[in-house]
């Protein structure tokens, strides 16, 4: 039976960047995050007894070598819970634009977890999903939601995501600024096992992050979008100061993100809300009201293109139907 699944991705507005177990994915800090509308994955998962190996099709190619290795050590996780030895065809189209320089592990491992564990005829309650996720990425757990949700440390039982709101009808965006949409030198998942192993206050890092969780869940529950940002927007800092106080040093922002980041606080001197958040990346995300975007895109014409900024509100949780469409 196939089964197709949509995820969308999601930006952390408090950052998961460490793990207490590298295998599990089981995270140091809670992290805190917003699903976007604009990008998403859309996954189709069948087993086929006749099949020697997994095969992956992503955008309309066969995949061989590490993303496919990653993605069968996933489906063996679903085969043990479905108690089979199947093999599968994971057919996956990523409608995260290349040029946006998002991350797109979040939406594809949130969509093959609905497709697979439904193709391999179990029936999972999203809190399952959502921990099922998690063992292929750890931004996927938060994945499963819509609008705001939240993910805990904890073991391979406890570690989750749960929703803090799922529709959120308030007005808020992110603006992202695309500045390289070029792969990173250093992938998120050595990054942070780097920050982790060597960076002199990667302990007071997760005792701040942890510090913050309380403070963004009332922020985001009184439509408080300054609060919001200014917590987001430190905690990115933070992240990132934590990579260039690593030995040997590493660091994910460039010239122009720093000036992107500069215009936000300009923005908020004219009294227009914009807050910056940086992932694994150079490009920033710009929190801010839509009714805001005519200005901030004015305030950014100077160093960036209009193709180079991209709008994203929230976005929904996961849906899976079966068939291969949505
Ligand atoms: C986040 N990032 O909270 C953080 C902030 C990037 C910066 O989660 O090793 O692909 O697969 O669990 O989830 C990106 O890392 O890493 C990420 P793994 P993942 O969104």
């Amino acid at each position: 039976m196939h089964y197709t699944a949509r995820a969308h991705t999601n930006i952390a507005l408090l950052k998961y960047w460490g793990k207490v177990d590298e295998a599990l994915i089981t995270p140091t800090t809670t992290s805190i995050s917003l699903t976007l509308d604009e990008f998403y994955t859309d996954t189709t998962v069948w087993f086929d007894k006749s099949l020697q190996s997994d095969q992956l099709i992503l955008d309309g190619e066969t995949i061989s070598g590490s993303a496919a290795q990653k993605v069968s050590r996933f489906l063996d996780v679903v085969r043990e819970m479905a108690d089979i030895n199947d093999k599968a065809y994971v057919v996956s189209n990523n409608h995260v634009p290349t040029a946006a320089g998002l991350a797109s592990s979040a939406s594809a491992f949130a969509a093959l977890a609905g497709a697979a564990s439904k193709a391999a005829g179990l029936n999972l309650s999203v809190t399952e999903l959502s921990r099922l996720a998690r063992h292929g990425s750890g931004s996927a757990t938060r994945s499963i939601f819509g609008g705001f949700a939240k993910w805990v440390p904890g073991d391979d039982r406890t570690s989750f995501a749960t929703p803090i709101f799922e529709k959120v009808d308030w007005p808020i965006q992110l603006l992202t600024v695309v500045i390289n949409d070029q792969p990173k030198k250093i992938g998120s998942r050595l990054g942070m096992q780097h920050a982790k192993n060597t960076a002199p206050f990667y302990d007071m890092w997760v005792r701040l992050a942890n510090s913050q969780v309380n403070d963004m869940i009332l922020a985001i529950q009184q439509h408080d979008i300054v609060k919001l940002g200014e917590l987001a927007e430190a905690n990115a800092l933070q992240m990132h100061a934590m990579n260039t106080t690593s030995v040997p040093s590493f660091n994910y922002l460039t010239d122009k993100s720093w000036q992107v980041i500069m215009i936000a606080q300009e923005l908020r001197e004219q009294g227009i809300p914009a807050y910056a958040t940086m992932d694994a990346g150079p490009n920033v995300k710009l929190i801010s009201r839509p009714e805001d975007t005519f200005i901030i895109k004015k305030e950014l014409a100077n160093i960036v293109t209009s193709s180079q900024i991209i709008i994203a509100s929230p976005g929904p949780g996961i849906k899976v139907t079966s068939g291969d469409k949505i």
